[in-house]
């Protein structure tokens, strides 16, 4: 056979290469989202993300009908797509989208109240406990004998049962609420209390990697407490937790992979998550940047 001269040669690798960009296109086979696209952080403000979420990987965002929510008999993911917000009943000018209710089995209710301009707050029903968290713009907390609290991003509330309380807001904010029947012990009452989640100190974790800081004091009186959670890239649970315990969780910041029964699910900053008791829970934090989670527990109450 008659070998190719250097001109047919050049031609054939010319058309080779050529051939071989077109199908690498700009960013190569099987191409996924490059990590090096995403949005600087550092510039934004604290928890933007839960308020401005990727709805999905972003070559599944145009696919109709694609959510990465689920329900199950014990344990719910519950991701942006998914939320429905309609009026909150008792509150004015703002909207709500109620996440977790006794409706799925627990005993509390978890919800999203987005507060817009001169909105106000409604009162739980009686002997309704209430915690809410702030996660984007400031509210106004003024207290029956008139004494007001400005709460902006990471800070927080908690009214103890029939506390006479109003929530104003002059521009726009984001809360999580959660409420619950307070299940009163003999000789304990709880306190009106005002804080943000960076006064709270670090509290030891055995056997435990993550960082951990309660908005709530862990004394007899409160039925409930609501954990902050901090992992590093890498870092997880050490415990394959299964406890009597819900949980009610928003995930504030990054991503990772969470446990839920026998299910595995990537998540990220805006995500919900139901956890009935007993389902088994573990968490790993992935990504680039610390994870966060903000985690209701029901606490110092007998079971029985
Ligand atoms: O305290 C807890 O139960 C907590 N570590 N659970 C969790 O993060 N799923
Ligand atoms: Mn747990």
């Amino acid at each position: 056979m008659q070998s190719p001269s250097l001109p047919r040669l050049l031609l054939l690798s010319f058309t080779l290469i050529s051939v071989f960009n077109l199908v690498l296109g700009d960013e190569g086979f099987c191409s996924a989202p490059s990590i090096l696209d995403q949005t600087d952080s550092s510039s934004k403000p604290l928890y933007w993300k839960v308020t401005s979420p990727t709805l999905s990987p972003s070559h599944l965002q145009d696919l109709p009908g694609f959510t990465r929510s689920v329900y199950r008999r014990d344990h719910a993911l519950i991701t942006p797509e998914s939320h429905v917000f309609s009026p909150l009943p008792d509150w004015t000018n703002t909207l709500g989208a109620y996440l977790i209710t006794p409706a799925i089995g627990s005993h509390f209710v978890m919800y999203l109240a987005k507060m817009q301009e001169n909105s106000r707050s409604g009162l739980p029903p009686n002997d309704v406990e209430r915690l809410i968290f702030v996660t984007q713009g400031a509210v106004t907390l003024t207290n029956s004998s008139g004494i007001s609290n400005k709460l902006v991003v990471d800070s927080y509330a908690y009214l103890p049962p029939n506390f006479d309380h109003s929530l104003k807001c002059d521009g726009s904010a984001t809360l999580v609420v959660f409420e619950r029947r307070y299940a009163f012990l003999d000789n304990h009452i709880t306190e009106h209390i005002v804080g943000s989640t960076d006064k709270q100190p670090l509290l030891e974790t055995p056997g435990e990697v993550f960082e951990l800081r309660k908005l709530l004091p862990a004394s007899m009186p409160y039925d409930f407490n609501i954990h902050i959670m901090d992992f590093q890239p890498g870092e997880f649970l050490n415990v394959k937790e299964v406890h009597y315990n819900q949980h009610g969780l928003l995930l504030l910041e990054g991503q990772g992979i969470y446990r839920l029964g026998d299910s595995w699910y990537p998540v990220q900053a805006g995500d919900v998550i139901w956890m009935a008791p007993f389902v088994p829970q573990w968490y790993a934090a992935l990504g680039k940047t610390r994870s966060r989670y903000l985690l209701y527990k029901d606490v110092n109450r007998n079971p029985l």
